[in-house]
């Protein structure tokens, strides 16, 4: 896969790329990532990328000919476009997923107060990362990169991503990990013992006690198997009882 980022500020985002598992995926080839300065697709001699609003009011705008050129020089057909701004479609992990069997990725990251209207009719799809405000897109876009390339193939062990929080809908299950005992605090008995079909069940059912804890909204709107509801019933009377 190819990402392309469209930034005023690349620096902002080449760190984190050369760290850690970004960083192996990069190295190994499963994905290409360019950072690309929008500044250079600016007419203007001084490279402004930016103008005051019409209408007045305070702040600058980020103008539609730098944004559209920068796009049509790095865009292809089977390009995916995606603006970067706090009113698009909330991100999650679904959206990750449709990302990462995408060929070649272009983020363009909002920046200034705001940005020309007109840019929304030059891409494909808009995302937030959530009901907060950034001084720009390029964290954002930061976070879509990391979420996207953990999920292709090779960058990290499968069943790695597959136990992931969110990846079966509910909150990923307690893990524990050498030593047994812990000032007076134990790993549960079962996961001692080797015996993978209660260990199965045990994960199960501690995801969706965690769920139903701490984001009973995934709940909601889900189907459940008769085992996860079975669950979900136990988990529910235990907590009340509690
Ligand atoms: Cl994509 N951009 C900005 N500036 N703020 C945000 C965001 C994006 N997502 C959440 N807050």
């Amino acid at each position: 896969m190819k990402i392309k980022i469209l930034t005023l500020f690349p620096n902002m985002i080449s760190g984190f790329l050369n760290d850690s598992i970004l960083k192996r995926a990069i190295d190994n080839q499963v994905c290409s990532i360019e950072l690309i300065d929008m500044r250079q697709y600016s007419l203007d001699k001084h490279h402004h990328v930016d103008d005051t609003p019409c209408g007045g009011g305070a702040g600058m705008v980020l103008a539609c000919d730098v944004v559209d050129r920068a796009i049509e020089a790095n865009a292809s057909e089977a390009t995916y476009k995606i603006l970067m701004t706090p009113q698009g479609r909330p991100y999650q992990q679904h959206i990750a997923k449709e990302l990462s069997s995408m060929e070649e990725l272009l983020i363009i990251c909002g920046h200034y107060e705001g940005f020309d209207e007109r840019i929304r009719s030059y891409v494909d799809d808009e995302i937030s990362i959530g009901d907060y405000v950034l001084t720009g897109g390029e964290l954002a876009a930061a976070v879509i990169t990391d979420s996207v390339i953990r999920l292709l193939d090779h960058a990290i062990r499968k069943e790695s991503s597959e136990d992931d929080s969110f990846s079966n809908g509910f909150l990923e299950y307690p893990q524990y990990t050498r030593p047994i005992e812990y000032k007076g605090k134990t790993v549960p008995e079962v996961l001692l013992n080797g015996n993978h079909k209660l260990i199965r069940e045990f994960r199960l059912k501690e995801s969706i006690r965690k769920t139903y804890l701490r984001r009973p909204d995934l709940l909601e709107n889900r189907e459940l198997t008769s085992e996860e509801m079975r669950y979900l019933n136990e988990v529910k009377k235990e907590e009340a009882s509690q």
